[in-house]
Parts: C-alpha cells; structure tokens; sequence
C-alpha cells in the first residue's frame, strides 16, 4: 500500500516552491525554506526509533516535525506546557532518543537529560536528498491523549491513517493548494498538527498560525487572503461575542470560504450568532486523536446546526443500539485512518469484536444521513476547551497534595469552555486556599488540566461499594 498515488506523504516538500508553506507569529517559512532545513535535519535524525519535538507553536517546532516525517522517523509532539509529572510519563513511555527544540528553550529537568538539537531556521542549509518514502503502515507521529483513568496514551498514528484523512477532508471541504489555512490551535494535538500543520502541507497550500484568535486578527488574516477558518467551539464564542460589536471585521471574515469547528460541539446559540455576523454557517466536523477525522459538514452542502456532517469518503460509521437507546446509539467506526493502537498498551483500544472501534461518543442519524452527537459513555471524560481531560488523572494529582484527603473532578456546562473542570475536594484539616491546589494540578500535569473552581465539603456523596455517586455532585 502507497501513502500516496505517487507514494509521497508530503509531495509539495520533494519539489518545493517559493510558496509561502507555513506562517508563525515570530517567522515563516517558504515551502524551498522549509524543505531545505526540514531535510537538512532529517539526516541529523535519520534512523533514530523516534524523536520528541518541544511543539511550541513556531517555525522550529514545524520543522522539527516535517524532518520527521521526511526522514521516516516517528515524532512525539510534546507539549511545552506539560508539567513535571506528566511530562516524565510522555518521555518515559515513548523514549524518544533525541528533543529538537527552538533554540534558546530551556527545557525541564524531565525531558532536559535527552540529547537536544537545537532547530535554527535562520540557516539556509543546502538541501538534503529525502530518503525513500516508508510504508504506509509506519508510524508518523506519537499524540498523547487522556482516558478515564490513569496517565495519558500515546495513540500511534500512521503515515498512512494521515494521507488518507487529510484527502477525505480535502475531498469534503474542496481544500486545494489555492487554500490558505489560518488557525490558533496548539500544534501538539491531532487538530492543529494533523489538520492544521500537516493538511496544508500535504495539499501544497498554506497555513498561519495567529497565535490567538479575535475578531481583528482573523479580519486581517481574511483580508490578506485565508480561506479556511479551523477553531475549537471556545475560539468560536469568543469571535461571536467580538464580531457583535464590530461589523467591519464581521464582514471580512465573511469573506473566508469556509469556518470549520472540531474537537467539543459549538453551541446552536454561537452557531447563530456568527452566522448573523458575517453572513458564513460554520461548519463542524467530529472525530478523535485514535481515528483522526471521521464525519465533516461538507462544502457543497448547507450545514445543519446540531450535526457533524456525513461519514467521510472511505469512513464507515454505525450506531450500536443501547438499552432504552430511542434512536440513539455508540458510535462505532472503521476506516483506513484510524490508529495502530496505544505505545505500549496493546491492549487498551476499544475494539468489537468485528473489528470496529468504540468512540465512546453517543450519537443518532438524522433522515438525511448526518450524524447528531448526543452526549458521551463516560462521565469521566471531561472536554475543556476542545482539550479531552481524564477527570481520574486530576483526582489523582489532587491526592497527592497533603492538604487533600478526598477529590472527586467533574466537568459542568460553560458557556466558554464547554465544561469547566471542578474539583470537590475533602480536605486534610483546614482547607488550603483554592489557588494553591489549582496551580499544584497545573505544575503537574498541564494548565489546561487544572480546576478552574475548587469546592470543599466534609464528605463526597457515595454509593454503598463506596464508589464517589458524581451525578449528585451537582452541576452549577
Ligand atoms: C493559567 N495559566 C497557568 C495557570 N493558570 N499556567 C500555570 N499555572 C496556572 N495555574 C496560563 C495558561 O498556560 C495560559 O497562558 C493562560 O494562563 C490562559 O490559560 P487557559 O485559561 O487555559 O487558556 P484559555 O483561554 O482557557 O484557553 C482557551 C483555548 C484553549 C481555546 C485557547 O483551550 C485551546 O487552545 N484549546 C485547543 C485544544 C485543542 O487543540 N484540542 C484538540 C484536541 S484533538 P498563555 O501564555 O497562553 O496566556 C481532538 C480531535 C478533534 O479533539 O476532533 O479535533
Ligand atoms: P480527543 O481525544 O481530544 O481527540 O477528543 C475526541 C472527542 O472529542 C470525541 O470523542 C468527541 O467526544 C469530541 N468531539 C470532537 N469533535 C466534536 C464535535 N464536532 N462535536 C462534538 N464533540 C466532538
């Protein structure tokens, strides 16, 4: 099996242009630029088992990424805010044999024992021969995502899984190489590294990367040529509640082609108020780090608020019914851009029987064939900021602060968020203040991890096996 019909994961590096390729607040590259420095420094890492890259969003970190994948070497993308604890798990669980980093970084003592290189993309290298593209089943990249309990799983994702999805969506959403991509995800999930990084290039377009997203920054972005718009919902809500107050920038961001929304559902409220704005229905698209992309809203359709578009080309999904499901069902799917398991963890997917993979995402067909997601199996899976948070890998590092002698983490509604992480916390005598048990979550596992609301209380509702009865902890 070829990546590619022409074999190549990344066509428009083997015979680059002049074209501007990718675009970061502190610099951009031309795809020459970047093919010179991404295969200068493929054959600096050639032949290692993997490589970490510190992905912040920059530049380096983009090149440290396309030298991987030039040079067949899988890259475990690591986010630069990962506290010490999970950190240590991400570099102990994939051992990554070298970090390639923008210079200057000081990296933490938990990643900082592994040899660095130092990307320094104001070299103007010669470019190197790209070696013989690998199979499609060899892994590309290494992405950490949450599950209910315990540390993040490294889901490891094929050259091949990414071609495929990536030419799915270019199939759903027309996306060409006249595209030009803006966005301001983190470039160490599967949304703006696979979807956002490695989408333009796969398709020879362009991306920029704004940094942030409010109304004045896209408008210009707009009106300097992006097309497509790519955002989780909580960017969405904070561009409605800017473009309301500002109808110049509403409508040059109406000029784009497309808005599209992944990662968390946007809310029919937010749906409304940007189409009021600037006259585009954004359109959503579903899918996990385990199975990348799997339903869009298509181009040449009318969105319909409250779905997630049809199944991609070549992406099978159906419903397993579930006890009093009325019309609803699991979702379950097949297709050649889902996973090749977790690092190490062999048998922790969630497969049937016959093969298929278990989203854990509740869902219903609507007559005209798109997909409605309702709802989730677990409650312990929080999403935050279009962030997956295991609320079981929050309790844990809660425990471990003297002053906790209970914790029970749930997610509620927010407008912003989608859910907000809380913690109900029993303490070990007299309370400590919130802040400071908020920040020990955030210097352990990640910012985006830690409560945003701390509630003590002297004891935690639970069942008569003593198991914490969450569904009574309340909600607002
Ligand atoms: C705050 N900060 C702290 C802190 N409190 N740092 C240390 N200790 C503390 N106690 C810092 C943060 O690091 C950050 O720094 C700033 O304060 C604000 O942080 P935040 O409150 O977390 O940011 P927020 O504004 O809430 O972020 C919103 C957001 C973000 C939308 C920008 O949630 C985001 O980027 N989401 C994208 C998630 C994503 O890509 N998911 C895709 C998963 S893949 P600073 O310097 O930044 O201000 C997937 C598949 C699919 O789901 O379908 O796509
Ligand atoms: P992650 O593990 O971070 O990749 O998150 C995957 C989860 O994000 C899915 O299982 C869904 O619950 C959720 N998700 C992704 N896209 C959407 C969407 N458009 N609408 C609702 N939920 C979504």
């Amino acid at each position: 099996m070829n990546v590619d019909a022409d074999g190549t994961l990344l066509p428009a590096l083997h015979a680059p242009s002049d074209s501007p390729a990718l675009a970061f607040p502190d610099g951009a590259l031309t795809y020459r630029e970047l093919a010179a420095l991404a295969s200068d420094l493929g054959t600096r890492i050639a032949g290692r088992s993997r490589v970490a890259v510190w992905a912040t969003p920059t530049p380096a970190a983009a090149t440290g990424i396309t030298a991987g994948l030039l040079a067949g070497v899988p890259v475990v993308p690591v986010n630069p805010r990962a506290g010490e604890r999970e950190l240590a798990h991400i570099v102990a669980n994939s051992s990554p044999e070298v970090v390639l980093t923008a210079p200057d970084v000081v990296l933490p003592e938990a990643i900082a024992h592994l040899p660095r290189i130092d990307v320094d993309v104001t070299a103007r290298p010669d470019p190197a021969p790209i070696p013989a593209e690998p199979d499609a089943a060899a892994p590309a990249l290494v992405v950490y995502t949450s599950g209910t309990t315990g540390p993040p799983k490294g889901a490891v994702l094929s050259r091949g899984a990414i071609a495929a999805d990536l030419d799915a969506l270019a199939d759903a959403w027309a996306w060409t190489a006249e595209d030009a991509l803006v966005h301001a995800l983190p470039i160490f999930h599967v949304h703006g590294l696979v979807l956002g990084t490695i989408g333009p290039l796969r398709r020879g377009g362009s991306m920029r990367h704004l940094g942030g997203i409010d109304g004045t920054r896209l408008a210009r972005a707009v009106t300097d040529g992006a097309t497509l718009v790519f955002g989780v919902p909580t960017h969405y809500h904070r561009l409605a509640a800017d473009l309301e107050t500002d109808s110049a920038a509403a409508q040059a961001v109406g000029r784009a082609r497309l808005l599209i929304s992944g990662s968390a559902a946007l809310t029919a409220v937010d749906h409304a108020q940007i189409e009021k704005a600037t006259g585009l229905a954004v359109r959503e698209r579903y899918g996990l780090t385990e199975t990348l992309i799997l339903t869009a809203a298509r181009a040449d359709e009318e969105p319909v608020v409250g779905t997630v578009g049809r199944p991609l080309p070549g992406t099978e999904v159906r419903l397993a019914p579930l006890p009093d499901g009325d019309g609803l069902g699991a979702v379950e799917v097949r297709g050649p851009q889902l996973f090749s398991g977790y690092l190490d963890l062999p048998d922790a997917a969630e497969w049937t029987d016959d093969g298929w993979f278990r989203t854990g995402d509740i869902g219903r067909w609507t007559a005209d064939g798109l997909l409605a997601l309702v709802g989730r199996q677990a409650t312990d899976l929080i999403k935050s900021g279009g962030y997956k948070i295991g609320a079981g890998e929050i309790e844990n590092a809660l425990l471990e602060h003297p002053a906790v002698a209970e914790a029970a983490v749930v997610g509620v509604p927010d407008e912003d968020l989608g859910e907000r992480i809380v913690a109900h916390v029993v303490p070990e005598g007299e309370p400590p203040v919130p802040q400071v048990l908020i920040d020990h979550v955030a210097a352990l596992l990640s910012p985006h991890k830690r409560p945003r609301e701390i509630r003590f209380a002297d004891s935690l509702p639970r069942n008569a096996m003593g198991k914490v009865q969450k569904k009574l902890l309340g909600s607002d």
